[in-house]
């Protein structure tokens, strides 16, 4: 991409925005300002139970986990934070993390906890953890989760990501009630000893890897236990944690209208929780996530400030770096587009009874060629115009393979 051709697209696109009366400028700073947290898992290829193919040159230890998000911090301009995964991610020195973090622009998104792994633990979670019908299980559960909340307070973390993998896989197994009653139970001891100033986001999922039953399936239970929890309890929307067609803008809109909106793992899904590339298959539906999320914001419901932004994504065939660099513009485009929207001529066209000129309003927004705006952004703020061509042109994993070996892999379990 040469200078020359940004310029002129860009051009191109401030005349046509400004003729609608939209400030260029500030829309320039909200694209700035708006940070998607990196997850400290998704630095190395996920794999499916079928296999795993190492990309080369994945980070060995959190050292180099933090060193990859620093540089697509510096290329893309777009992250400036990390969402670590405990036990995979334990500090040895706490001190000598939160330098090198701070050294890289680098601050600590919330906390998971992981109770759907054994890894020398002494109680086994293979019939659940927070549910378990054991008591003491639960209970070991419950302190792996306070010992989760340690280790962030210490980095610095404000928040707590809790996914269960609790469930079962057939009829008769489980007994419902007394699984969410062990669950709310569990919960609400973690909840507790949780810093006043943090807050704890409650994922939900539909099935996987219990096929039959999920203790919390869906939003309506995530926020029923919210509720029982406290204001600093609130939901957390996993894009690929729905059964395929939900009407997740819905999800959001109604969260915010309970200001019980926690936060999102973007990705994107054909088919379930595929934990493809964010935008790379529902972009439209991305957009009219962040359409409900600006709307929602401006008419007060609930403030943006107070949700959270992460990407949840798996890399099977990708390079995982490659991979965050196009979420991070997939997630600035439909951010961007959103921004677009006339919201007081859709608010018009709904109080008229108007379905086509509403759609329109929308039309006209998504289908807005925004790449020249979301571009400048990042250039103003100092990170790569094309942040995947410079990636590729610097030979970047070519020389992150040298470093660390074309067998390095990221997880430590
Ligand atoms: C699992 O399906 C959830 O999306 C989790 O948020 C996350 O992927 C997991 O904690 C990382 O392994
Ligand atoms: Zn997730
Ligand atoms: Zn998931
Ligand atoms: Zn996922």
């Amino acid at each position: 991409m040469s200078t020359h051709f940004h310029q002129k697209s860009l051009s191109l696109l401030s005349e046509q925005l400004e003729a609608k009366g939209i400030n260029l400028a500030d829309l320039v700073s909200r694209i700035s300002a708006f940070q998607i947290a990196v997850p400290s898992w998704a630095l190395g290829a996920g794999g499916t139970r079928f296999g795993r193919f190492s990309i080369g040159g994945e980070p060995r230890n959190l050292e180099e986990k933090l060193e990859d998000i620093g540089l697509l911090a510096k290329l893309t301009k777009r992250t400036d934070a990390v969402s670590l995964h405990i036990p995979w991610d334990i500090p040895q020195d706490t001190d000598a993390i939160k330098q090198k973090a701070a050294s890289l622009g680098i601050g600590f998104d919330a906390m998971n906890s992981n109770t759907f792994q054994d890894y020398g633990q002494s109680l086994s979670y293979k019939m659940g953890s927070l549910s378990n019908v054991d008591s003491a299980t639960r209970k070991q559960a419950v302190e792996h989760n306070l010992q989760v909340i340690e280790i962030g307070k210490n980095l610095g973390s404000k928040g707590l990501t809790v996914w269960l993998a609790d469930g079962s896989n057939f009829p008769g197994q489980a007994h419902f009630r007394k699984a969410l009653q062990w669950t709310t139970e569990s919960l609400k001891e973690i909840y507790a000893e949780m810093p006043h100033d943090w807050k704890l986001l409650l994922e939900y999922k539909p099935y996987e890897p219990n096929f039959y039953h999920t203790v919390i399936p869906d939003w309506g239970t995530s926020a029923m236990i919210c509720r029982q929890l406290g204001d600093r309890a609130k939901v957390l929307v996993d894009l690929g944690h729905h059964l395929p067609n939900t009407n997740i803008e819905q999800i959001v809109a109604t969260l915010m209208h309970q200001n019980l909106l926690a936060g999102f793992h973007f990705n994107d899904s054909k088919y379930g929780d595929d934990d493809l590339s964010t935008g790379s298959v529902k972009p439209y539906q991305l957009f009219l996530i962040f359409c409900e999320l600006i709307g929602g914001a401006a008419e007060g419901a609930q403030a943006w400030d107070s949700i959270s932004w992460m990407i949840d994504a798996s890399h099977n065939t990708k390079d995982p770096l490659e991979d965050l660099i196009q979420a991070l513009e997939a997630i600035s485009q439909a951010y961007t587009k959103a921004l677009l929207v006339d919201r007081e001529k859709l608010t018009q066209c709904q109080n008229e009874g108007d379905v086509v000129g509403a759609q329109e309003v929308l039309q006209e927004a998504f289908l807005t060629d925004v790449r020249p705006l979301v571009r400048e952004a990042r250039i103003q703020s100092g990170g790569e115009g094309d942040p995947l061509a410079f990636y590729r042109r610097e030979k970047i994993r070519e020389s992150l393979i040298a470093k660390r070996g074309k067998n390095a892999q990221a997880r430590g379990l």
